[in-house]
């Protein structure tokens, strides 16, 4: 149960806080066994959104990318557990919620990709890049898990 250990970057969209998913997406993680290790809800700043999608400057949507991810505020979160970065890809589904299957968090709850509830990173790398960027160190806790099965992470 307690194999290298990562972390990844979670984060609620704008049109997940909406849609009243926080509390759902919570749910999946923690059911799965993942350790919650840090949360904030925040309006995210240009600046911060501008670095944390700097791979997609170039792209045709990127503006109203930035647009929709300040549109509101979004629950960023980070995650502890063996393999969490590949394993939460699988969970969150297709980047196009339209090639999400159903059972993803994309695939049941959304339809646009413009709108598509919620941000995973997609390396450990680049979980690690990040979490550097939506958090403090002193914002993530290290926390022990005092149920030492192989239930959870
Ligand atoms: O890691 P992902 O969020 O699955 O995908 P990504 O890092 O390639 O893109 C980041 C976000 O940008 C994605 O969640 C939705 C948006 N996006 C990606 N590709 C397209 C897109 N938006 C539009 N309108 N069209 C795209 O082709």
């Amino acid at each position: 149960a307690h194999g290298t250990q990562e972390r990844t970057l979670i984060a609620v969209k704008p049109d997940g806080v909406q849609k009243r998913l926080v509390g759902e997406i919570i749910k999946r993680f923690e059911q799965r066994g993942f350790k919650l290790v840090g949360m904030k809800l925040l309006q995210a700043s240009e600046e911060l959104l501008a670095k944390h999608y700097h791979d997609l400057k170039t792209k045709s949507f990127y503006s109203s990318l930035i647009d929709y991810m300040s549109s509101g505020p979004v629950v960023a979160m980070v995650w502890e557990g063996s393999n969490v970065v590949k394993t939460s890809r699988a969970m969150v589904g297709e980047t196009n919620p339209l090639d999400a299957r159903p059972g993803t968090i994309r695939g049941d709850f959304s339809v646009d990709i413009c709108r598509n509830v919620i941000h995973a990173s997609d390396s450990v790398d680049g979980a690690q890049r990040e979490i550097g960027l939506w958090f403090q160190s002193n914002e993530l806790v290290d926390w022990e898990s005092c149920l030492h099965s192989n239930t959870y992470q």
